[in-house]
């Protein structure tokens, strides 16, 4: 029946719509050429993170070997991930950044 399609449908939409989506971590990676400043920069201007906040991820990065720079959806991550490495691309670093499941 017809109505009852209708139903069955719209609760296949609910059920997907409160199903949260997979979330990843953008990563940085530590390297030996990347300034500090560089660093810090692309941590404020891709991720919203203060001064303060951006330094401490660039120094757990550099001390430790990575750092997650924060979680998204994977679309979002995807984005932030070519944001990234083109920033340092036209800066000639070899900053590395990647994305893993959360
Ligand atoms: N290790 C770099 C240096 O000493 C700094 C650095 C930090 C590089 C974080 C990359 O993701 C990075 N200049």
């Amino acid at each position: 029946k017809e109505t009852e399609d209708q139903d069955i449908g719209l609760e296949q939409l609910t059920r997907q719509r409160v199903e949260p989506p997979p979330m990843y971590r953008v990563v940085l990676h530590n390297d030996d050429y990347t300034p500090m400043d560089f660093v810090i920069d692309v941590l404020s201007r891709f991720f919203n993170l203060q001064y303060e906040q951006a330094t401490e991820i660039m120094l757990k990065v550099h001390y430790e070997g990575k750092g997650i720079c924060g979680t998204f959806t994977a679309e979002i991550a995807e984005t932030k991930v070519q944001q990234v490495m083109q920033y340092a691309k036209e800066h000639q670093h070899p900053l590395l950044s990647t994305m893993e499941r959360a």
